[in-house]
């Protein structure tokens, strides 16, 4: 057995080097209009903001709920034993009111990959220690609580997301359904998760730690997360209790009987904080650089039309007449980002299926061409045979008049 090498400590260490400097954390929320993304994160902060030296920067913007109109960022600083966290909550406005929800996402896709570039633009720049990074570590995702299954919309969504951020997905207003609906929903969601190829965020199993480990599991299985949102609270035996008031009884945002706030919490401000930030880092944001630069080999030598100029080019031919590529000939570099190779898959389809149609359109006028010439000629057949038939009779009266 080789000596160990301390790559065990690995971990610890970065954790030391991200303490150190503080920690930039970014959540995103998405979903359909009027799904309690607002009122999540003003629950969010309220429950975790309360000891926040500065209440005047505090986030009690929405005080009413109204409808969100841009993508609007909310910054606050979290310090706890002189671990420093700067925080970035990301709105979205709710998509799918629309008839047409085609693209209704592309705000949204297109914010996350232009942090990824403005970063990576960063990253190239000679001075590197001041780095903004909006880059988005959590991304979670609000399910309409239908209790039947997730739309084509969410499942078209979701998988992009799925490619460039951290998903979590999460049932909204879970207080609608009952306990019942609720698991026979949530393990719909999860099946259909698996069988659409969705990679949704799972925490780590840390293997050495059982007690963390345990509490991973139970962060695997509670997904997808059923939350509650509420900015109101009641007092029930001099308690303030965060939650919604129904003439049966109140349903309590921090309660883990009644929905999984406080575990979708404790994942985000707790205990994988640190794996989400890394993961962004090393998966997503590692795969937006290397498809940016044409890093990736099979996609810059890829099967695409345009690669056929530059073989061109790289291209000429010896004395013996034969093609042979140029020695100094550089491979070909692309450069586009994963929002642009679905707009080119989309356009590609698109086109496929314009050329089909008109082939189609073209059958169908040669068959018609055919048919009328085929009745033609049977129409010309027959003249042929009445002029012969008259040409006839005129032939014998021409006899009997002799
Ligand atoms: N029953 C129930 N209602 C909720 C919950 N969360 C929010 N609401 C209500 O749902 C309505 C819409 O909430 P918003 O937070 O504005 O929803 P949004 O997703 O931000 O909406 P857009 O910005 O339009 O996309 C409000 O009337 C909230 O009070 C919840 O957990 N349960
Ligand atoms: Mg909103």
């Amino acid at each position: 057995m080789p000596e160990p090498v301390g790559i065990a400590n690995l971990p610890n260490q970065r954790y030391k080097i991200i303490s150190k400097q503080g920690a930039t954390f970014t959540i995103m929320v998405c979903g359909e209009g009027g799904l309690g993304k607002t009122t999540y994160i003003n629950t969010l902060f309220q429950s975790s903001l309360k000891s926040y030296q500065d209440p005047q920067t505090r986030h009690n913007k929405f005080t009413n709920s109204h409808q969100t109109v841009d993508i609007d960022i909310t910054r606050a600083i979290l310090e706890e034993k002189n671990f420093k966290i700067r925080l970035n909550i990301i709105d979205t406005p709710g998509f799918g009111n629309n008839v047409n929800n085609h693209e209704s996402w592309t705000p949204i896709i297109d914010f996350i990959d232009d942090q990824h570039e403005a970063y990576m633009k960063q990253e190239q720049q000679p001075s590197r220690l001041e780095k903004k990074d909006l880059r988005v570590h959590a991304c979670l995702y609000f399910i309409r609580p239908t209790g039947h299954s997730l739309k084509p919309l969410d499942i078209e969504i979701m998988k992009r997301l799925s490619t460039r951020v951290n998903l979590i997905p999460i049932i909204a207003k879970s207080d609608t359904l009952s306990p019942k609906e609720l698991e026979i929903f949530k393990s719909r969601i999860r099946d259909i998760i698996e069988a659409q190829d969705i990679n949704i965020y799972t925490p780590p199993l840390d293997l050495d730690d059982p007690a963390s480990a345990e509490h991973s599991k139970q962060l695997i299985e509670s997904m997808p997360f059923a939350i509650i949102g509420s900015e109101d609270e009641y007092e029930i035996n001099g308690q303030l209790i965060r939650g919604r008031k129904y003439p049966w009884g109140l349903v309590e945002v921090e309660n883990d009987q009644h929905c999984d706030f406080k575990k979708l919490r404790s994942l985000l401000l707790r205990t994988n904080m640190l794996d989400l930030i890394l993961s962004t880092n090393e998966i997503h944001f590692e795969s937006f650089r290397s498809v940016k630069l044409g890093t990736n080999e099979t996609e810059s030598n890829g099967e695409n039309g345009e690669n056929g100029e530059l073989k061109d080019k790289d291209e000429v031919t010896n004395e013996n007449g034969e093609v042979v590529k140029k020695p100094t000939a550089k491979k070909p570099r692309r450069l586009h980002n994963p929002k642009f190779k679905e707009e080119e898959d989309a356009l590609k389809k698109f086109f496929t299926e314009q050329v089909k149609a008109e082939e189609q359109r073209f059958r169908q006028w040669e068959t018609n061409i055919v048919n009328e010439r085929n009745r033609l000629n049977q129409d010309l057949e027959e003249l042929q045979s009445q002029m012969k038939t008259l040409e006839d009779q005129v032939k014998k009266l021409q006899l009997q008049k002799r």
